[in-house]
């Protein structure tokens, strides 16, 4: 899933007839030159890592790795059948797909992000969370980093379990295979590399609510603005 990485490199390091190594390009630095420089034209752009503006965040390096013939999706809790999907599994449920804007509440947003993934319906169908259900807490691979969401809010149009991130698979640093996508929520709701989802009847504190940010996300209405 790292195939495209080296190769935009080279390609962008190629473009500007610079020889720099790729060790000395930060993902920042890609994007600040991908945004300004009118040097990068859109179609070349779009091929950088990182160049549409997105910012790499991790709590805990290095990133999960993802393993097909080994990675499980696990979930359980409140439900009559707990559920381990393999990647293959997810795969071959409904697949959605749409075209959404993400924000992160430190300010820099990427528009027009092309997702396809699951649906939490069609997710937890197999699965058949309890009455007493009311909540989805999403623990990552990349402890402890973790974040809750209502089945209400769940039900958004626009919520689902990404596999893909603009026609590709979601790439590692993205947190492959699935992350959560909340669009009308800050990024932060977002957990990356889910390796488990718990069913409950209570919505817990995430990573950055015990850090202070607000529990619900909403974009614009949550966070002091
Ligand atoms: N596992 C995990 N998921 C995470 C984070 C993280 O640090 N670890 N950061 C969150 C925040 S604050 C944002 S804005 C987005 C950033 O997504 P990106 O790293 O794909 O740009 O991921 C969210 N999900
Ligand atoms: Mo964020």
């Amino acid at each position: 899933m790292d195939d495209g990485t080296p190769i935009g490199r080279r390609a962008f390091a190629g473009f500007v007839g610079v020889g720099l190594s790729s060790l000395a390009w930060g993902g920042a630095a890609m994007d600040l030159l991908a945004q300004s420089t009118k040097l990068v034209p859109e179609s070349m752009r779009s091929a950088l890592p990182f160049g549409k503006g997105w910012r790499i965040y991790a709590v805990n390096p290095p990133h999960p790795r993802f393993d097909p013939a080994t990675w499980r999706l696990r979930i359980d809790g409140l439900v009559e059948r707990p559920q381990t999907f393999t990647y293959a599994q997810l795969q071959a449920l409904p697949q959605a797909r749409q075209t959404s804007d993400f924000v992160c509440v430190t300010g820099w947003s990427v528009d027009d992000v092309r997702w396809a993934g699951v649906r939490f319906d069609d997710l937890l169908a197999t699965a058949r969370p309890l009455n007493s259900a009311t909540a989805l807490k999403f623990i990552s691979a990349e402890q402890p980093y973790e974040d809750s969401l209502t089945l209400a809010q769940l039900r958004a149009p626009d919520a689902m379990l990404a596999l893909q991130m603009d026609d590709a698979p979601l790439q590692r640093e993205h947190g492959a295979p699935v992350r959560v996508v909340m669009p009308q929520m800050y990024g932060y709701k977002g957990v990356k590399w889910v390796s488990r989802i718990v069913v409950t009847d209570r919505v817990e504190d995430g990573y950055w609510q015990q850090r202070g940010y607000d529990r619900d996300a909403w974009i614009g209405g949550s966070n002091g603005r």
